[in-house]
């Protein structure tokens, strides 16, 4: 495909960009902290999304190098902020095929020296079903990570298929409940009882609770209510550039 010869060269040629998304703490809406995504700005096509790209990268071996430049440019811009006086932990996406790179952890490791963050404000964002898979590999690859010192996020909590025994024994911060459940809270009952066990489950993990996708007022009353601790979603923002995010979250302050 032509796609994939111009995702070769989309490196090289700086066509990418992280775009950041912010999470607020739910009782006060404040930020804590941005989701980095990426964002190809295709010269031709225009924008493409990584729902698009990313796939096409996993399937062809590309997705290691545009994996590490995330890791870099993450900590550049978490360097960058911390510069500018702004407090904020930065997160980044994870692929399974980075999670089997052998020096992932090393290199994350070397990317927070290079940039002098203190591993705490990097989360590493992994899916339940890919922190499921495997699961005696995946266990050593998250110590790792834990050694470094960055946080482990399970993402798109509630559609994957979690043995708790094993979730236990994770080493990770923070459970993303995954969008789908956000987006029927109000509509459906059981989706507000839903998204209430898998909080008192973090509670009881001692794992830090983050809502995605959140859009409506009603939504974040309900997940306010709930005892969620942090939330994302287009009602407080839409990702964004680095440069948008700063003015955002100063203006915020
Ligand atoms: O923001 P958005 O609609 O564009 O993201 C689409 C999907 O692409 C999401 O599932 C998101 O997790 C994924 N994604 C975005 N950036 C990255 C990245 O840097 N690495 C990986 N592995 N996935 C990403
Ligand atoms: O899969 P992951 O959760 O990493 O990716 C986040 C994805 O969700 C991105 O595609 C991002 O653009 C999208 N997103 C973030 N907030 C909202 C929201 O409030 N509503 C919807 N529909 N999508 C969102
Ligand atoms: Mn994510
Ligand atoms: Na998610």
């Amino acid at each position: 495909v032509d796609l994939l010869n111009d995702l070769r060269r989309a490196l090289a040629n700086r066509e990418l960009e992280l775009y950041y998304q912010p999470k607020v703490h739910a009782p006060s809406g404040e930020i804590t902290g941005a989701e980095a995504l990426m964002r190809w700005h295709h010269p031709t096509r225009g924008m493409i999304s990584p729902a698009v790209f990313i796939p096409i990268a996993e399937r062809f071996g590309l997705i290691n190098p545009l994996g590490n430049w995330v890791i870099d440019e993450a900590c550049r811009q978490a360097r960058a902020w911390r510069d500018e006086g702004l407090r904020m932990r930065v997160a980044v996406n994870l692929s399974v095929y980075q999670l089997r790179q052998a020096d992932l952890a090393e290199r994350i490791g070397e990317a927070l020296q290079r940039y002098n963050i203190n591993p705490k404000l990097l989360t590493c964002e992994i899916t339940e079903s890919v922190a499921m898979e495997d699961a005696v590999e995946t266990m050593k690859v998250f110590d790792r990570l834990a050694q470094v010192g960055v946080h482990i996020s399970i993402d798109d909590f509630g559609t994957g298929y979690s043995s708790l025994s094993y979730l236990r024994k994770l080493p990770a911060e923070e459970l993303k409940i995954d969008r789908s459940f956000v987006q029927d809270l109000g509509i459906n009952e059981d989706a507000e009882r839903v998204v209430d066990a898998v909080i008192k489950l973090a509670q009881a993990l001692q794992l830090k609770v983050v809502a995605e996708g959140v859009e409506t007022e009603q939504q974040y009353a309900i997940l306010r209510a709930l005892g969620c601790d942090e939330l994302q979603g287009y009602l407080f923002a839409k990702p964004m550039s680095a440069r948008t995010l700063s003015l955002w979250a100063m203006n915020d302050i």
